[in-house]
């Protein structure tokens, strides 16, 4: 096993790595900008150095500086987590040739599942169905036209640099195809300094199925089954589950099947996700996603692996010891992102001091968060604060217990979703499990402003008259929805 790590990154996700190492007897170093001293990962890690000023461009993005404080740590590896370097393959290179262990796929993986048309060309190449439509970046718009009219319309110009649903258009008829295509190529080239795209079907009503893998470096690549992660918005991913409510053993067998054979052809190593789009019982491979991901705890929970210890295990070049035969599924995992973002105002950021925290607990509820009270949110870094993640035998005792779990959860000082977390347990398409990408455009009501404010406050108001009365020895105990309304009140 690694003697030691650097943690390249902050919040949640440095906190679940730290947690991971430690339990596999790793020395953990993590780093922070000048608006983290005091954030739970420096506390939580054995050591902790200084990187630079709050903006990430200046702190975890600076790659030599990492590498240069994994040097004088005495790191042997380093840990990238999920979004800032994690999937740049110049940052995995430098990491390898700066004699350590970069903790995820070859730098040569990140890179050809970086490009989009690469990707779709390697995948084609292995037997993997992709959506149909080009394997490589389009010329010019007459290029477009003949292969729109080959594949049928709608179809969707993509940029071949992308991911995230940048430089994307839906194309509906021949005659906004030119336009749509120098916009697309103007937004791609704005976004990623490359304006190459291509086109494919548009799938109009799909479902976002993914498939964990784990590979190691001896040629073992295994799936964990899949997750869904159908609702979203603008490309944010909101809920997550494993299992998905809808996939046929058969179906699952065969998705499996082939993200495993989508990991063997680019040779992966580590964990890693195969994004698939499924709709009416068809798939197609989307993209490939290079990294641990935000929602890998309901894959952990379903399968009972420890994907950050696999991670440190295939790291240090053990074989994986399980075969695809030996990962069974069960029970039920749902994951809610919860952000400081307002949903009644637009998901708008919102800012300021975690000034009460109270983390639910109790039976299958795991809370990977990072923040305490006292915590500064910033405008600084993403939004995401902790995932609320539950574990049931049942996806129908999972969204109870979600629903409890959210009840019991109060953080005061910003603004967060999970009041709109809370509505979603409640509505009936997701109970019965019917999602798609396109919920939120299909249930705007979820994120319409709450009930009058006014009857928050009367109910503030019974409360604290309630409490007054119970006191006095007039009333004989505080109900429990009284008792909350009045300890939010008091908190202001
Ligand atoms: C699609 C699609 C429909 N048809 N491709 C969005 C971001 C990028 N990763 C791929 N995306 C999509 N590609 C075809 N041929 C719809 C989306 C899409 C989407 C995909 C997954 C999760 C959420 C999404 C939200 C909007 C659009």
């Amino acid at each position: 096993m690694l003697g030691s790590v650097l943690i390249a990154n902050r919040g949640e996700i440095a906190v679940r790595i730290i947690r991971g190492a430690r339990e596999c007897g790793v020395r953990t170093i993590a780093v922070y900008s000048e608006a983290d001293r005091l954030a739970p990962h420096v506390l939580e890690a054995d050591e902790a150095y200084p990187i630079g000023p709050a903006p990430s461009s200046q702190s975890y993005l600076r790659a030599e500086a990492l590498i240069e404080v994994a040097r004088r740590s005495g790191a042997e590896a380093i840990h990238p987590g999920y979004g800032f370097l994690s999937e740049r393959a110049d940052f995995a290179s430098a990491v390898e040739e700066a004699g350590l262990v970069f903790v995820g796929p070859k730098a040569e993986t990140i890179a050809a599942m970086g490009d989009k048309t690469e990707a779709r060309r390697r995948m084609a190449d292995a037997g993997v169905p992709i959506v149909p439509g080009l394997v490589e970046a389009l010329a010019d718009p007459e290029r477009a036209e003949a292969a729109a009219a080959e594949i049928g319309f709608p179809v969707l110009l993509k940029a071949s640099a992308g991911g995230g649903g940048k430089g994307m258009r839906v194309v509906r008829e021949p005659e906004e195809l030119r336009r749509a295509f120098e916009a697309a190529s103007r937004e791609a080239e704005a976004a990623f300094g490359d304006g190459a795209v291509y086109l494919e079907r548009y799938l109009a009503h799909p479902r976002h199925v993914e498939i964990q893998v784990l590979g190691d470096e001896h040629g073992r690549v295994v799936h964990l089954g899949e997750r869904e992660c159908s609702i979203q918005r603008r490309h944010q991913k909101l809920v997550e589950e494993a299992p998905s409510a809808v996939l046929t053993p058969e179906e699952r067998e065969a998705m499996g099947a082939t993200a495993v054979r989508a990991a063997e052809a680019v040779e992966y190593r580590g964990a890693g996700t195969v994004e698939f789009l499924y709709e009416d019982g068809e798939f197609f491979f989307l993209e490939m996603n290079t990294r641990l991901q935000v929602e890998h705890p309901v894959t952990e929970l379903v399968t009972g692996i420890d994907l950050v210890e696999w991670q440190f295990r295939v790291a240090s070049g053990e074989p994986l010891p399980f075969t695809q035969d030996d990962i069974e599924l069960s029970g039920h995992a749902i994951e809610c992102r919860i952000t400081s973002e307002d949903h009644l105002g637009g998901f708008l950021p919102s800012t300021g001091r975690i000034a009460h925290l109270e983390i639910p607990s109790g039976p299958g509820v795991r809370w990977d968060g990072g923040i305490v009270r006292g915590s500064e949110v910033t405008l600084h870094y993403d939004p995401l604060l902790a995932k609320l993640v539950v574990y049931a035998p049942d996806r129908a005792r999972a969204v109870a217990r979600m629903a409890r779990a959210l009840d019991e959860l109060v953080i005061d000082g910003v603004d967060t979703c999970a009041p709109f977390h809370r509505r979603v347990m409640d509505e009936p398409d997701f109970q019965a499990g019917d999602l798609s990408i396109r919920y939120l455009d299909e249930h705007p009501e979820l994120l319409e402003p709450d009930g009058d404010d006014d009857e928050a406050l009367a109910a503030a108001l019974a409360a604290a008259l309630l409490e007054d009365e119970y006191r006095k020895g007039r009333a004989p105990r505080i109900g429990r929805a009284a008792g909350r309304t009045l300890s939010a009140w008091q908190r202001g």
